[in-house]
């Protein structure tokens, strides 16, 4: 593993980014950091001061789903309030410079296609979505509006958030067009994650096992960083406009 600090990037990089077919972007909650989004381990993380078991599965949605709710309603609020940051915007660049570029997401923010974006894969779904644990039908926020109270589907079924709690199945097609983007990625870019939640914890090791360049951006080391070709330590924000542009200044 090379360890490299943030400014000028390794040749081998260079070579691997400007040689690749298919690059992809594995991103968690660090890239939306600097957007104004807590992470949710770590110091300042948001499991600091809320118990993810009290509010991150389904079985604590059943015994309090007001709680949840309210949990839920506090962050769809700063989502909505934020933008995207830098890094987000790098990646949307990156898409247009590389044959197939995909960004495959933990996060439920929909930042990677507010900020242009196009393939995308959510594999913890999207907190901009709701559906009724009842008969399924979909739910916009702006079709529910701002709740303090879990809303309830005209059918009477509590509605939840499209996320994916602890214990459950993350969707079947992302999962699957996931594994796919792994196993062809020339490069993979792990980007903010702490690589504790598995089965998407999984992935960087798929494209590693399958002869990718990874490279890891994040704060500090982590779990992958063993397996990662390259470690970029520093901010995302930083790191990926810095990277894409010197890439590919002449084009
Ligand atoms: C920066 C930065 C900057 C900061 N620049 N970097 C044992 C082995 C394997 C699996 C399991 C196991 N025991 C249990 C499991 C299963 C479980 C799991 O993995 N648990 C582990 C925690 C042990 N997984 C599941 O349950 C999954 N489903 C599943 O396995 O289904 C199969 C099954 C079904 C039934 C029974 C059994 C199995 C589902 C996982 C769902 C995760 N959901 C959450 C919540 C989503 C909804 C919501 O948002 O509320 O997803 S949990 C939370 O963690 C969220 C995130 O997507 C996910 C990952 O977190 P992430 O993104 O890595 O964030 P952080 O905070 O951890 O890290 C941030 C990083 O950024 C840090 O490294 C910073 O340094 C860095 N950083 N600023 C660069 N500016």
């Amino acid at each position: 593993m090379n360890t490299q600090r943030t400014g000028i990037f390794s040749d081998q990089l260079h070579k691997k980014i400007l040689s690749a077919t298919s690059i992809v972007a594995f991103t968690g909650a660090g890239i939306s950091a600097e957007s104004g989004v807590p992470t949710f381990r770590g110091d300042e993380g948001l499991w600091k001061k809320f118990k993810p078991e009290e509010l991150a599965n389904f079985d604590a949605f059943m015994r309090n789903p007001d709680l949840v709710w309210e949990w839920y309603s506090y962050r769809k609020q700063i989502i909505s309030k934020i933008q995207p940051n830098p890094g987000h915007y790098a990646l949307a660049a990156l898409e247009r410079l590389v044959p197939q570029c995909a960004v495959i997401t933990q996060n439920v923010d929909n930042l990677h296609r507010r900020a242009g974006s196009t393939t995308v894969y959510e594999l913890h779904g999207n907190i901009e979505r709701n559906y009724c644990i009842g008969c399924g039908r979909q739910f916009a926020n702006q079709d529910i509006g701002q709740f303090n109270r879990a809303p309830r589907c005209p059918c009477g079924g509590l509605i939840r958030p499209d996320v994916v709690w602890f214990g459950e199945m993350l969707p079947e097609d992302q999962w699957n067009a996931s594994e796919r983007a792994a196993e062809t990625a020339d490069v993979f870019l792990a980007i903010g994650t702490s690589a504790v939640v598995y089965p998407a914890a999984s992935l960087p090791v798929i494209a590693k096992r399958s002869g990718a360049y990874v490279v890891e951006i994040n704060l500090e080391y982590t779990e992958l960083s063993r397996t990662a070709d390259e470690v970029l330590l520093g901010k995302s924000g930083d790191i990926l406009p810095q990277l894409v542009s010197e890439c590919f200044q002449n084009q």
